[in-house]
Formats: C-alpha cells, structure tokens, sequence
C-alpha cells in the first residue's frame, strides 16, 4: 500500500478520473465504491495502488459546485470554482433565458460572474447580440466582446488568482478560447456546422488546465439545458439581483408575483425598473422547479 496523497480532479470520466498530484504527476484515480461523485476541480486524498493508477479514499470539503438539475438527477459541472465566464457569440444565436439560467446557478453558488460575447470579428449578429444582453449590461454584469481567434489576450487578466469554469451553449467557442490562452492544450474545437450536422457537442467532458501557480481554467461540454430544480423558491428569488430589492414588500406575504394585486415586482416591471423578459423567465423557472419537486416526490 502506498502512502496517501492528495490531487486535483482535473478530468472526470464518470467512473474513473485524470487527477493531478499535488507536487506533479498524474494519475489515473479510481472511487473505492460504486458511487462517484467528483467533479472537474474537486480535491482527493489517494493512494497509489500501481504505476498511473490510484484509489481515491476521501473527498476533500468544496469551497463551490456548480452544477444543473432535473427532478432525477444532477449534472456536476466543476467543482472549487471561483469564477464562472458566460460564453456567448455573435453566431451562432445564444439563449439568453439560458443564460439567466447559468447567472442564477453561480449566483446562487457565490460565484463571480463574466459574460464574454465572442466572435466580434462576426460583425452580422453583433447588433442583435448585444441587444440580448443588453438587459444583463443593465444588472450591472461584465460583458467583454472578444474574437477568441484573433485576440483571446484580452480574457487574460480577468483570469488571474481565479479558478475559471467557461461555460455557454455549443459552438460558442470555449475550446478555442482555452486552445489561445493555455499553450499546448490542444483542447477539440469544431466548425460549428459539423457539430450540429453530428448532434454532439465537440467537448465532451470537462478538463482543467493550469495557467499559472494560482490561476486555472476549465473547459467544459456545450449547454442545451440547464435544469435548476436544487434550488428553493427562495433562492431562485435572490439568485435574480434585480428581485433582491423588491422581494417583501408585496401586500400579500405569499405573493406568487404572478397577478396578485399588489406585487411589489409586477410593479416594478411596468415602471421599467425590471426587465419584464426577466420576469417572466423568472416564474417560468419557479414553475419547473414547483414541478420538479413533486416529480420527485411521485405526484
Ligand atoms: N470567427 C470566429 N470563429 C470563432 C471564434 N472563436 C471560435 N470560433 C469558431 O467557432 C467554432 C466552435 O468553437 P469551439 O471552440 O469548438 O466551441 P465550444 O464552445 O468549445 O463548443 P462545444 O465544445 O461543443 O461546447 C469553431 O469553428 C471555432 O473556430 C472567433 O472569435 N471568431
Ligand atoms: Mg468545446
Ligand atoms: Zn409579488
């Protein structure tokens, strides 16, 4: 038996693991159980059990996990993130209720959050891009317009001292972008038309890479959904900053702000203080979270 050592999952494979040794090295880590739950980013404790080979025996505790969900199940995207980096482009067309999707998960994750709108040098849907994001420039996130193949430099900075996890639809460019900023990477990007011709994404797992001592980055697969049903009514309510003000102060302490009289939020988005796109992607998710709860629950 070898001794115990810790490490960094830096990809997750669904039942086995890359995991990078603290003081170099890497290895192939194997869960003791029938059970794996790791994610890109996580930290272990391992033995090593052979030459690349390792059996993972503790999991060590989490500063974030960002991850989406149904009613049956979860889908881990990176754990020990600090920062999440929103990949839009100018084409093909983003969703931007996938996007508020995205934005409430690592709201609700404490995550610092980026908007990159990519692929500027592709002037023809800029102007209806930057239309879409137009409401989140007004929440007072960060959006940065970037040609990730010309110019990914620009991201730089925003990286340093985080651990980064891009994340946004197919074809966005995320793997180009970390093909720019980390050498030797070497991560599969597509045209975007072959991707959509084969119906698969072109990452398939995540994969973290190392920038420098104590910054990272990680790649993750393209997003078709992004489920938030581990999050309560409540939090869906603080993981949208625009409602933070607003949330209390409806005649009715129940207030669905759906139409009650008096909802201090209904109000509010005919006054033009919240977007009213916003609210209504807003009660659409606490509609399927409400489902999805008594999904789980057999009813
Ligand atoms: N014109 C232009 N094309 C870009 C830019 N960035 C990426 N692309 C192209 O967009 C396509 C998709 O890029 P990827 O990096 O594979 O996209 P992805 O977000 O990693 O996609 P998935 O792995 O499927 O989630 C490729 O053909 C890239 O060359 C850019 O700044 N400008
Ligand atoms: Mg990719
Ligand atoms: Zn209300």
């Amino acid at each position: 038996m070898g001794a115990a050592r810790r490490g960094t999952v830096v990809a997750a494979f669904g039942r086995h693991y890359e995991v990078e040794l603290d003081g170099g090295g890497r290895l192939e880590g194997h869960p003791r159980g029938k059970k794996s739950p790791y994610a890109c980013g996580d930290r272990v404790e391992l033995e090593i059990a052979a030459r690349d080979q390792g059996r993972i025996l503790a999991h060590l505790p989490r500063t974030s996990l960002l991850y989406r969900s149904d009613a049956w199940k979860q889908k881990l995207i990176a754990a020990n993130a600090t920062q999440v980096v929103l990949v839009t482009a100018t084409e093909p067309a983003f969703s931007d209720e996938l996007l508020s999707r995205a934005l409430a998960a690592a709201e609700h994750d404490g995550l610092r959050c980026l908007i990159v709108l990519n692929k500027v040098d592709l002037p023809a849907g800029l102007p209806a891009a930057r239309e879409r994001l137009a409401p989140f420039v007004a929440l007072g996130y960060p959006v940065l317009e970037m040609c990730a193949r010309e110019h990914a430099e620009v991201l730089r900075p925003r990286l340093q001292g985080q651990t980064t996890v891009l994340v946004g639809q197919s074809g966005m460019g995320k793997s180009t972008l970390i093909n720019a900023l980390v050498p030797g990477a070497a991560a599969a990007t597509r045209e975007v038309s072959a991707a959509l011709d084969s119906g698969k994404h072109t990452t398939t797992h995540a994969r973290l890479y190392r920038l420098d001592a104590d910054s990272a980055i990680i790649d993750s697969p393209g997003l078709q959904e992004f489920g938030l049903a581990h999050l309560t009514l409540g939090e869906i309510e603080h993981a949208f900053l625009e409602m933070r003000p607003y949330l209390g102060r409806c005649r009715f302490r129940d207030c669905r702000h759906d139409a009650e009289p008096g909802c201090a939020l209904q109000a509010a988005a005919e006054a033009g203080q919240i977007d009213p796109r916003r609210l209504r992607q807003f009660l659409m998710f606490r509609h399927e979270c409400e489902q999805a709860r008594r999904q789980a629950q057999g009813w």
